[in-house]
């Protein structure tokens, strides 16, 4: 059975919680931790490699006993010496440790004295009243852990997508070796790139179903059948993700992929128009009365209703049946369009990869010029650069580019906006760069007044080029900060600076809307992957997706530019100011 990164990764996550609630040395919690998101992070298919036997690359962090264990993970999907650790502690116990208010050390409180393994089991404790008397504890604490519990339920679980896409393609991959598959699409919000799925939805064009859902439901990786049948299924996977399958006639294949697509506000509405001609939509076909009309391709299925294919992206019934009607649908950027990237991070800050390295991966991704942006001296954490180091990665970016005509580096820095919307460097400093990229790292929680006026002046400073993440959102672990985006929109257009549409997965900072703004504002939209590591450039097809959501065609994004288009646009900023 294929074994994915994020799965040694959990495998490793696991470990750290387990060692945390038995008391274990600090420094061995965090060396597992950091693993888990190297592992993570790391571009390339791990197990695939150790399994054709090539040599385990060298990963930061990652020791001789790390590798040992890794390279066990990979082979076997085990882990010895977590099962080990299991013997002493049962494995519901690490899902205590994400209700808010609990760490390691009250979850084995409460083990210790009330035998809590399970969150149902601390549900009943917490109701019974039996957690208030516990050391460290009290009425209040367990107020809040009931409170907590029940928001931890009540929140449906959803997954971000670059989580969800290796499993797609796994499973697709899977089910398009089953004799008589024609087509295999992974549909839903998977396919619209919404920035999380609730799960993946299949839809199968085959001669026969049953053999498809058979095979479907032996999959390795499924942990739980939720039903089943000869055209549908439904599974969870070990890894938490729900699959629902759909099998259908090549005729429907259109249809059904139309139908599954949604979303389910395109779907009525598109429905809506084919009742006022008198036609009949489902997932089986387009109907004049009993006679199919269409339906074997979704291109005829929005032909049946005068329409021309309208991408799945758009597909929000957010205006895009007016336009596909009035033939002003956008001819959505790609990621091929892409000729440079604005924003990334080498070693000399918190990246993990040389500036040459960072380079090359540039390269060979088909970029033609790439932004090293560094961070500024203020965000200490991430070894941030002072005007001294920034100068001395200038001159090694000269020497590269003197070099190496196939990428051209550009001098940037990611400057702290600091509390009062001043830069983290003086001018000075800033001056000789080619971008300067401004971003906020610290008082995430000022007011929206404050922090929207923080960020309208440091749009004003004269050498300020880009907008880093524009509103600080971390997808399911920290809220956008509290700002005025419509102003900030219109104060970049009137200074001159361009806007990110940061494509760290758990970013995707714009948002689709705030895309759409930006277009409509006339403000354009730098997509950059702020790779910390060569892998990470992979990144942009995501971003490049959140665009499209957003509407944003080729000219609306800043680095679909030649950089001899593009150089002008940096300096807009001074000329206006
Ligand atoms: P998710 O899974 O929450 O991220 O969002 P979706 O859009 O993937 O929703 P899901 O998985 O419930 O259903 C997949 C698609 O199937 C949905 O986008 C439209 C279609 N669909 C499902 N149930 C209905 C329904 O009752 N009516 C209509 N019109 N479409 C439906
Ligand atoms: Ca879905
Ligand atoms: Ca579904």
């Amino acid at each position: 059975m294929p074994v994915h990164n994020a799965d040694i990764a959990a495998v490793f996550g696991e470990i750290a919680d387990l060692l945390e609630i038995q008391g274990a040395n600090a420094f061995r919690i965090r060396a597992y931790r950091n693993a888990a998101r190297t592992i993570n992070d790391y571009g390339r298919d791990l197990a695939g490699l150790i399994n054709r036997g090539e040599a385990l690359p060298k990963l930061p962090g990652i020791g001789a006993d790390l590798s040992a264990k890794l390279e066990e993970i990979a082979r076997t999907g085990h882990s010895v010496f977590l099962d080990r650790l299991h013997k002493d502690w049962p494995a519901a116990i690490t899902a205590l440790l994400q209700i808010p208010g609990l760490g390691p050390k009250r979850v084995k409180i409460l083990y210790d004295n009330l035998h809590v393994r399970t969150l149902e089991e601390l549900d009943a404790a917490v109701r019974a009243g039996r957690v208030a008397s516990l050391p460290g504890f009290g009425p209040r604490t367990e107020a809040n852990i009931r409170q907590a519990v029940a928001a931890h339920w009540s929140k449906a679980r959803r997954f971000r997508l670059a989580f969800a896409e290796p499993y797609a393609q796994a499973l697709a991959a899977y089910l398009e070796q089953t004799p008589g598959v024609r087509q295999v699409v992974v549909a839903g919000s998977f396919r619209r790139r919404q920035e999380t799925v609730g799960d993946l939805d299949f839809v199968v064009a085959a001669a026969s179903g049953p053999a498809v859902t058979k095979r479907f439901t032996a999959y390795d990786e499924v942990s739980e059948i939720l039903s089943g049948g000869t055209t549908r299924a439904s599974v969870r996977l070990r890894c938490g993700l729900q699959v629902d399958l759909r099998v259908v006639a090549e005729e429907s294949y259109g249809a059904a992929l139309h139908y599954f697509t949604g979303s389910r506000a395109h779907s009525i509405a598109v429905r809506r128009l084919a009742q006022a001609r008198g036609l009949k939509i489902n997932e089986y076909g387009v109907f004049r009365g009993k006679a199919r009309i269409a339906g074997a391709t979704e291109e005829s299925v929005y032909a049946a209703i005068d329409l021309p294919y309208i991408p799945p992206e758009l597909r929000e019934d957010r205006g895009e049946i007016d336009a596909a009607r009035a033939g002003t649908l956008p001819l959505l950027v790609e990621r091929r369009d892409l000729c440079g990237d604005l924003h990334s991070h080498t070693a000399a800050s918190d990246g993990r990869d040389s500036l040459e390295d960072m380079a090359r991966a540039a390269a060979l991704q088909g970029l033609r010029y790439l932004a090293i942006t560094d961070h500024s001296r203020h965000l200490s954490v991430a070894h941030g650069l002072d005007p001294r180091r920034l100068a001395q990665q200038g001159e090694a970016i000269d020497a590269w580019n003197a070099a190496h005509p196939e990428i051209t580096l550009l001098k940037g820095i990611e400057v702290d906006i600091l509390e009062d919307g001043s830069l983290d460097l003086p001018d000075a400093a800033l001056q000789p760069l080619d971008l300067v990229v401004g971003a906020i790292h610290s008082r995430f929680g000022l007011s929206r007044a404050r922090q929207t006026e923080r960020i309208l002046r440091a749009l004003d400073h004269p050498y300020l080029t880009l907008l880093a993440h524009p509103t600080g959102r971390l997808i399911g672990s920290r809220e956008a900060y509290d700002v005025d985006m419509a102003r900030i929109i219109r104060k970049a257009r009137a200074c001159g600076c361009h806007l990110e549409l940061n494509a760290q997965p758990e970013r995707l900072d714009l948002t689709d809307v705030h895309c759409r703004m930006a277009r409509d504002e006339g403000v354009a939209v730098s997509i950059d992957s702020d790779a910390h590591a060569g892998a990470d450039f992979r990144f942009l097809e995501y971003g490049i997706g959140q665009a499209r959501r957003g509407w944003l065609e080729r000219r609306h994004v800043l680095n679909t530019r030649t950089l001899a288009d593009l150089r002008p646009l940096l300096r807009q900023a001074q000329a206006a100011s």
